[in-house]
């Protein structure tokens, strides 16, 4: 698993590196190169692999669109930093980009990066027809707004030092993070152009394993160590922030989550052993420390 996953965020990173190289230079990819490399564990990019594997989809292809999805994560954490969001000095172990580069730069970079993500998948690097991208874009812009991580964020910020109901918080999760895994969930659908409701099959898949893992996030900021997490921890309680552990309680979010595993688990049955790498790639989130 861990091997696998190194691969594929070299090969991410490798993708990403000649995309930038091919374009002309300027002085906001220095910042925006800060947000992507080295990166961080390219897990949105394993699922991607792992679903895309069920439908055997050419691996570059889904290093593509993986790599556009990076781009779309990068800026999600840029901003998430910045002083009028979570404020947070620190990220994947060095300082937040608003720190190293100043806010406007950070703000610019970070729009850049949501711009660079279509470019991807528009890109005649992309081997896919026309008709298939436009589906890709659209999905992925409704993954990124209002009605997804934009969305979701707001949200997060807006349920701060407030009671709000286990329901809420799901819907805040899901939006927040889960959209992106969605996303991710349902390209090799898309891409073989199944029925509209075995892309809803993905999309819903998609958003139990983001809940899954941002549960497993909220976890890591509350029995963390920050020097391996690579950001601040045990900050979510300080701020108030509205989460299942807040909520639930420790052991009882925990229990969540092996309800989450073992109910997409009996979900994709259907694959028979096919399903095996995205069983290891939940036990992965589940049990990581950073
Ligand atoms: C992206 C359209 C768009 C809007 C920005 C700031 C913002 C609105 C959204 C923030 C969303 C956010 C930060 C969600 C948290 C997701 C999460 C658990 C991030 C950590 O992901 P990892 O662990 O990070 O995969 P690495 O560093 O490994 O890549």
């Amino acid at each position: 698993m861990k091997n696998q996953l190194n691969k594929i965020a070299k090969d991410t990173n490798l993708f990403l590196k000649k995309y930038i190289q091919e374009q002309e230079n300027s002085k906001l990819i220095y910042a925006m190169k800060y947000g992507l490399f080295p990166g961080g564990k390219k897990i949105r990019s394993k699922i991607l692999i792992d679903i895309g594997s069920l439908f055997s989809i050419n691996y570059q292809t889904l290093i593509a669109i993986g790599a556009a999805v990076e781009c779309i994560h990068a800026y999600s954490l840029i901003h998430d930093d910045l002083p009028c969001m979570d404020n947070d000095n620190m990220r994947r172990g060095k300082p937040s980009a608003h720190i190293k580069f100043g806010e406007s730069t950070a703000v610019l970079a970070g729009n850049s990066l949501l711009t660079m993500a279509f470019e991807i998948l528009t890109s005649s690097k992309l081997k896919l027809r026309d008709k298939i991208k436009v589906k890709l874009v659209d999905k992925l812009s409704m993954c990124s707004g209002h009605l997804g991580i934009a969305g979701g964020q707001y949200l997060d910020l807006d349920f701060e030092k407030k009671k709000v109901s286990k329901k809420q918080i799901i819907d805040m999760e899901i939006k927040k993070t889960g959209k992106l895994f969605s996303f991710c969930c349902a390209v090799p659908a898309i891409i073989k152009e199944k029925s509209l409701k075995e892309i809803k099959f993905f999309e819903k898949l998609g958003s139990d394993i983001g809940l899954l893992f941002q549960i497993a996030d909220d976890l890591i900021d509350f029995k963390g160590n920050s020097k391996i997490a690579g950001k601040r921890t045990k900050k979510d309680q300080k701020k108030g922030k509205a989460t299942l552990i807040s909520l639930l309680g420790y052991d009882a979010s925990i229990k969540y989550c092996s309800k989450i595993i073992s109910d997409i688990n009996r979900n994709l049955k259907i694959y028979g052993s096919k399903s095996e790498n995205l069983n290891d790639t939940l036990e992965f989130i589940m049990n990581r420390n950073k």
